[in-house]
């Protein structure tokens, strides 16, 4: 495919520095030519897996503003000052628990982009939600939210398709449930840049590991995952970075 596989790493509040080291040196011992790695560890880590080559950079969260008075954030040339190129948008985390409303995150987006960085825009429906089979119009208002004004985006951006439920559940979605909704996504993004809608890559997330990985990346639109939980042991990341080809 023309999409080359990107697996990142989401190790959302957890992690040491010994991890991030154990990491570099479990990534160190392939050669992982066929796909891009991409750790987002906490910011306070960052520093450790900057200067690797192994693999590529991510923060989890941004500010939607450009510098000042805001005490505890962390701007867009912050992170690109400490190395970072990729940034985690809308993580599902932090549109439920930290309250990040559709507008925030096109400001984040905005703010992502406007800095180099490439946004990890992070969508998903809830049980609720697919329960009454609400699916498609939950991602295509999260899509729109975006890229209904800015359809130039999405060739900067990644996707994750997250199912809420799936979530740090242990119950991934069948590789069915993340191709029907992963090509709901690029069709929904068509309609603002087919070119670019063909070419973005779209990452499934939610309770990825060793096992699934394999079947879940050999679906025709998962372009790779967002691991959480299975990322925090270097071994079995690295499995689920050799399951993408
Ligand atoms: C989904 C995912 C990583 P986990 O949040 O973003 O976490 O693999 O633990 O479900």
């Amino acid at each position: 495919t023309m999409r080359k596989p990107l697996v990142a790493a989401n190790w959302k509040m957890n992690g040491s520095d010994a991890l991030a080291r154990e990491l570099t040196a479990a990534l160190a011992t392939v050669n992982l030519v066929n796909v891009d790695v991409l750790v987002c560890p906490p910011a306070t880590l960052l520093h450790t897996l900057a200067s690797t080559e192994q693999c590529l950079l991510g923060a989890q969260n941004l500010s939607q503003y450009t510098s000042g008075a805001y005490t505890g954030e962390l701007s867009a040339s912050l992170l690109t000052e400490a190395g970072v190129r990729f940034v985690l948008v809308g993580h599902s985390e932090r549109r439920t628990l930290f309250a990040e409303s559709d507008l925030v995150l096109a400001e984040k987006m905005q703010q992502a982009i406007a800095h180099g960085l490439t946004p990890v825009y992070c969508i998903g429906e809830n049980l609720q939600q697919r329960q009454q089979e609400k699916t498609g119009q939950v991602l295509a208002k999260q899509l729109a939210a975006v890229y209904a004004s800015h359809p130039e985006f999405i060739a900067k951006s990644v996707i994750a398709y997250e199912p809420v439920w799936a979530i740090g559940t242990g119950e991934a979605a069948t590789p069915e449930q993340a191709q029907q909704a992963h090509a709901e996504v690029r069709q929904q993004l068509a309609q603002y840049d087919s070119k670019a809608a063909a070419t973005v890559r779209i990452l499934y997330g939610g309770s990825v590991n060793s096992k699934n990985a394999t079947e879940l990346f050999g679906q025709p639109d998962i372009d790779g995952g967002l691991v959480g939980g299975a990322s925090l042991n270097a071994e079995e990341f690295l499995h689920i970075c050799q399951s993408a080809k």
